[in-house]
């Protein structure tokens, strides 16, 4: 029997026979209780409402974002047509290297950094040995301890000689037998134009043998990138080093998470990926622009990681995060609201947000004019999940990435 049924039984209303139809008006009392109930509710959802703007603007919040545009995107058309060229790749060691954002190539054998601290070197594209342990012999095969273990992020060869950038530690070089130890060339502790470095990144050398690097933001730690990107501000830095007088100091200043770098094949000028404004600028070293930047690259369709050269004289680009300009919390909406962004730092932890953006495996070429002339895809991110760095090796490329479990080869 239905509840109203049960309710009129119960209690007849004055003027109204048991045998009437269901349909009746509400009793006022019945009309007085719906009224109290809603009015509680609203009540309680007001208190919990103001509760939580109190809340968030008592909460400090860790970031001090600033306003900017991003362009409209540019279309997905072109030489930056979906395709799934990425998904005929090919996982190697799969489970055995835990983050391997950059790759070397010496005698046929790969060399990477891992999450866990290491540097490594692959033979056979199966078998992976230790080179070194930049943390101690007390690190590697631990997750969650880069501050400790360190967090090779940049690999090199330089004149038969390793050198490997660590986010945590700073510059070394590295003797790939294993007789040595590695050697620091210089270390993030060391201060440039009053800040020390908290996010060491990558790495290159001019013909005079100084070495140029970039600092991604002298204010927050590679492991507190979720905040670094919220915020957005120009905290990163290139920075050069000496071998032969042993001194550093500060090439540029004011860069937007200076990341990947690359000389041009005249080393006439350095590329500079700044992800977070999604561009490549370029640092002209001689010539009569020396000293000058301009962009390179702008607009791009995911925020850049690595540059590496390509076997057509250009440029490969990893996207680590291709997919940060699609889905709900794309860069282009919150980009120009910085409130928001602060709020979303109050409220979740950064590093999560990268679960809610969908994944996307993508790399571009870039010609020297810095124009896309083709692109590899993987929308559904099975494959590849995501790019750190490409190695063209002129047969194929392997993918290095700052977060998989396995470098992906494509025959190409
Ligand atoms: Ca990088």
């Amino acid at each position: 029997m239905a509840q109203t049924e049960r309710i009129r039984q119960r209690r007849p209303l004055r003027g109204q026979s048991q045998d009437q139809p269901t349909s009746r008006k509400s009793h006022p009392q019945e009309k007085s209780f719906l009224s109290n109930c809603c009015k509680q509710i609203l009540y309680i959802d007001g208190v919990l409402f103001l509760m939580l703007v109190i809340y968030l603007m008592l909460k400090s919040t860790p970031v001090d974002p600033e306003a900017y545009r991003l362009p409209p995107p540019r279309p997905w058309t072109g030489p930056l047509a979906e395709n799934n060229k990425l998904q005929q790749g090919k996982r190697l060691v799969e489970n055995k290297v835990f983050g391997p954002e950059s790759l070397a190539l010496k005698n046929g054998r790969l060399y990477t950094g891992t999450v866990d601290g290491k540097v490594v070197e692959i033979s056979n594209e199966k078998d992976v040995k230790v080179v070194a342990r930049l943390g101690g012999s007390t690190c590697g095969d631990t997750m969650g301890e880069e501050e400790r273990c360190g967090r090779p992020l940049a690999v090199r060869f330089i004149d038969e000689k390793l050198y490997v950038m660590d986010a945590f530690f700073g510059l070394y070089q590295l003797d790939i037998t294993g007789g040595n130890l590695p050697k620091q060339l210089v270390s993030t502790k060391t201060s440039h134009g009053g800040h020390t470095m908290k996010f060491a990144n990558d790495f290159e050398q001019l013909d005079n043998g100084t070495f140029l690097f970039s600092d991604t933001s002298h204010k927050w730690h590679m492991t507190q990138n979720g905040l670094l990107v919220l915020e957005n501000k120009a905290c990163g830095r290139l920075l050069w080093y000496d071998p032969e007088t042993k001194t550093s100091g500060v090439v540029k200043d004011g860069l937007y998470s200076p990341n990947g770098i690359q000389l041009s094949p005249k080393k006439d000028f350095l590329l500079i990926a700044e992800s977070t404004r999604y561009r490549i600028s370029k640092y002209y070293v001689k010539g009569p622009k020396a000293g000058k930047t301009e962009i390179f690259s702008d607009n791009l369709p995911g925020m850049p990681d690595n540059i590496s050269p390509s076997r057509n004289g250009g440029y490969w680009v990893g996207f680590a995060l291709a997919n940060s300009r699609m889905g709900p919390m794309k860069m282009d909406v919150v980009a120009p609201l910085p409130w928001l962004r602060k709020i979303v730092a109050k409220l979740v932890d950064p590093t999560s947000l990268v679960s809610y953006m969908p994944q996307y495996g993508l790399i571009i070429e870039l010609n020297q004019k810095g124009e896309i002339v083709q692109s590899l895809h993987d929308p559904s991110g099975k494959v590849v999940p995501s790019v750190s760095e490409v190695l063209d090796t002129g047969d194929a490329l392997y993918l290095g990435s700052y977060h998989s479990p396995f470098i992906v080869k494509v025959d190409l």
